[in-house]
């Protein structure tokens, strides 16, 4: 396993539309594997393969609770079969956008289809911050970024800022 590099905006690689998965084999595994490394180092709750500048439909996620045992969870060319018409606020972040959080309205609740780490398909409802963090990852494999629902004028205040932090380090 290895560490690998997040990108930060705002490099042109996130706004990349991510490609579909053919299947799952040991190569796709090592990826989920550093993926998953790469995400507790930084630390996150998600990482989308775009992140660390692999053009895959491929999300790694833990949302376990600082006390709990560890839960990873791997989605290889995650879908949304069906959102909530309800909607609920989020405080998000992302690890491509060092330091900045804000609001973000979503689907309360979707239903997915994925592949697992083992290449099975799988149908799962998703609530709470498990429909949060998969709605945040999916927008990474369109290019998406949290930052992209908020008013222009919030979004290039975040990408300056981010441009600040980083000339000072
Ligand atoms: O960059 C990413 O996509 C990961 C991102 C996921 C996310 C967080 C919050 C709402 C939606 C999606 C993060 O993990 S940001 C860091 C973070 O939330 C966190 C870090 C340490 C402990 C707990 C949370
Ligand atoms: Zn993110």
């Amino acid at each position: 396993m290895a560490l690998r590099e997040i990108l930060i905006v705002p490099d042109p690689r996130l706004k990349q539309v991510s490609q579909t998965v053919d299947k799952v084999d040991d190569a796709l595994r090592a990826l989920m594997d550093d993926m998953l490394e790469t995400m507790y180092d930084a630390p996150g709750i998600g990482l989308a393969a775009i992140q660390i500048g692999v053009p895959k439909r491929v999300i790694v996620m833990d949302i376990a609770g600082k006390d709990e045992p560890k839960a990873p969870r791997y989605f290889v060319n995650p879908e949304i079969l069906w959102a909530s018409e309800e909607t609920a606020p989020y405080e998000e972040g992302c690890l491509s956008i060092p330091e900045i959080y804000d609001e973000v309205e979503r689907p309360a609740r979707v239903k997915l289809r994925y592949m697992n780490y083992q290449g099975e398909t799988v149908e799962e409802d998703a609530e709470g911050l498990f429909a949060v963090c998969i709605q945040h990852e999916m927008d990474h494999l369109q290019g998406v970024l949290f930052i992209d629902h908020l008013s222009r004028l919030k979004r290039e205040q975040a990408v300056k800022k981010v441009k600040k932090q980083a000339k000072a380090a």
